[in-house]
């Protein structure tokens, strides 16, 4: 048996990391990252939108590589577009990050079935379906892939505008225990990274409300919010062959706000 991450691949030599919901926040932040380290990013958005092609052309204008892959990926057969695509265009997959998500705050008596079911279909359907994508192709080409998801602080602790959304974070490490199970006989590695709060357009709105800001600086032990980079530098590490043995992992980036008891 191939030890992990020492197994030949037999397409060529370009690394490919795909990061889905990559026009903006933590994913285009990751997305930078990984097209730093060296791999051909691909730039994944619902549809070629500015964010999108901000974040390609400030990679470019970095000196690395990136490339669209717009699609939706809230449905099963746009998801497998997605990556037949992928297949045509690069016959590889080495780093997948399901990373897109949303969060739409709201009270948990005011969260309708749409709402539940678009936050599910986001941030936990996709991701199955991505996973399973990849790994097909990962094991196909004999690739020791590495699978992330971004799930949150939220999968452990509550929120109060969250009670739909902390579900769906949970769920996503679950998910990437199990797939750590089955996919870590070929060299797979499947982990979760639970950042806290980060500063992105997700919560953008929130943070500018009131005492927000204030208050959640307070909770975290380093005394401030978050940045994306903070979340890609330990993709960037997952990513490596010196994570081989890291799987199955849930990793949290909140600044010590889940230790911190006020
Ligand atoms: C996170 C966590 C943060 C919030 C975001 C939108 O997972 O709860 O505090 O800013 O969700």
């Amino acid at each position: 048996m191939t030890t992990p991450n020492e197994t030949e691949a037999d397409g060529p030599a370009e690394k490919i990391a795909l990061v889905t919901g990559s026009s903006s926040g933590i994913g285009a932040a990751i997305a930078e990252r990984l097209a730093a380290d060296g791999y051909l990013a691909l730039i994944n958005a619902r549809s070629e939108n500015a964010g999108a092609l901000k974040t390609r052309d400030a990679i470019l204008a970095a000196g690395h590589r990136a490339e669209l892959s717009i699609g939706s990926i809230s449905k099963v057969t746009d998801i497998r577009h997605l990556f037949a695509d992928i297949r045509e265009r690069y016959g590889r997959i080495d780093v997948l990050v399901n990373n897109a998500g949303i969060c739409p705050f709201h009270e948990w008596d005011e969260v309708t079935e749409e709402i539940w079911d678009i936050t599910h279909e986001t941030n936990l359907r996709a991701g199955f379906f991505c996973t399973q994508e990849a790994a097909k192709l990962m094991i196909e080409k004999k690739i020791a892939g590495r699978i992330m998801a971004i799930s949150s602080i939220s999968a452990i602790k509550g929120g109060t505008v969250q009670t739909h959304y902390c579900p769906t974070k949970g769920g996503q490490i679950s998910m990437m225990n199990a797939f750590a199970v089955c996919l870590g006989p070929h060299g797979i590695t499947c982990n979760s990274i639970l950042p806290g709060t980060i500063e992105t357009p997700i919560n953008a709105e929130y943070l500018a409300t009131g005492t927000n800001r204030a208050n959640l600086e307070i909770q975290t032990c380093v005394g401030y919010i978050g940045q994306p980079r903070d979340v890609a530098g330990i993709v960037s590490f997952l990513a490596t062959p010196e994570a081989r043995y890291i799987t199955g992992a849930s990793i949290l980036v909140d600044g010590g706000e889940l230790v911190k008891h006020l």
